[in-house]
């Protein structure tokens, strides 16, 4: 497993949880010297920075991308990939192939967070979902889908059920985004949520229970891990925490719990 922590440039996610928040070139630098194998990038758009420039930045510090969030087309643009109104729903999934094509170029899958909306037709999702996975692939990356908690989607709120989703829908190419907070409030036990789903886990957001990094609340980390292990998961451990004390100490906090558990 590697490690990564989370990097925002949104302006309009400021109360959110991520822990860097200087502009690129120091917040890579702070990520590099605490020792992180990647880091995972929110970003205002596709346009925000180049691609070459995430390229040379990641080779001067010796980072991965480990994925590339989507939240900013529902933050500042109020965009959701299930919207029942065509002509939205085409705009947010412009948005996201646009996240799709940047982050492909550097090897990192999309995330389909808060996208997915608050509410949504399951068809939808289905066929939103393919649309995303396809444009993935043609990267040779997969699409990354993230059961959220009830307070921010009815759509999935527990892995096992968005597992049988991807099943159903033969949606291959779709991985689940085990994040801890949200499995916090919806699982009944966090390892055996993650031996079920099992294979489909691609990514997984490495958070304490009350959302700081891990260490910080009452979840105990070390069935997690070992869950994770046998289910041969070798992705990413992706601190997607609130910078608390402040963002140093949470990343510093998050590096050491890694550090221990592997
Ligand atoms: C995004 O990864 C996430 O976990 C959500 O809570 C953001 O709305
Ligand atoms: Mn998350």
């Amino acid at each position: 497993m590697k490690s990564a922590i989370t990097l925002s440039q949104v302006p309009e996610a400021l109360a959110g949880p991520f822990v860097l928040r200087t502009p690129l070139p120091e917040a890579f630098a702070t990520a590099a010297a605490i020792g992180f194998d990647a880091v995972e990038l929110f970003l205002p758009g596709p346009d925000f920075v180049s691609v070459d420039e995430v390229k040379s930045l990641a080779a001067a510090h010796r980072l991965a991308i480990a994925a590339v969030g989507t939240g900013a087309g529902m933050l500042r643009h109020g965009l959701s990939i299930t919207d029942p109104t065509e002509e939205k729903r085409v705009a947010a999934l412009e948005f996201v192939f646009s996240m799709i094509d940047f982050g492909g170029q550097f090897g990192a899958p999309a995330i389909l967070g808060s996208m997915q909306g608050k509410t949504g037709d399951l068809d939808i999702l289905a066929a939103s979902l393919r649309r995303c996975a396809d444009r993935a692939a043609r990267h040779g990356i997969p699409f990354i889908y993230e059961p959220l908690n009830r307070y921010e989607t009815s759509l999935f709120n527990r892995l096992a059920d968005a597992a049988k989703f991807l099943d159903h829908h033969d949606l291959k190419n779709v991985v689940l985004l085990a994040d801890l907070f949200h499995m916090n409030i919806e699982e009944r036990d966090l390892p055996s949520a993650i031996r079920e789903a099992g294979k489909h886990i691609g990514h997984v957001h490495f958070a304490d229970s009350n959302r700081q990094a891990m260490g910080f609340g009452h979840t105990a980390p070390q069935p997690i891990i070992a869950a994770l292990q046998e289910i041969q998961y070798t992705g990413y451990l992706s601190a997607e925490i609130f910078p608390l004390p402040d963002p140093e100490s949470a990343a510093r906090q998050t590096m050491l719990s890694i550090r221990s558990l592997i």
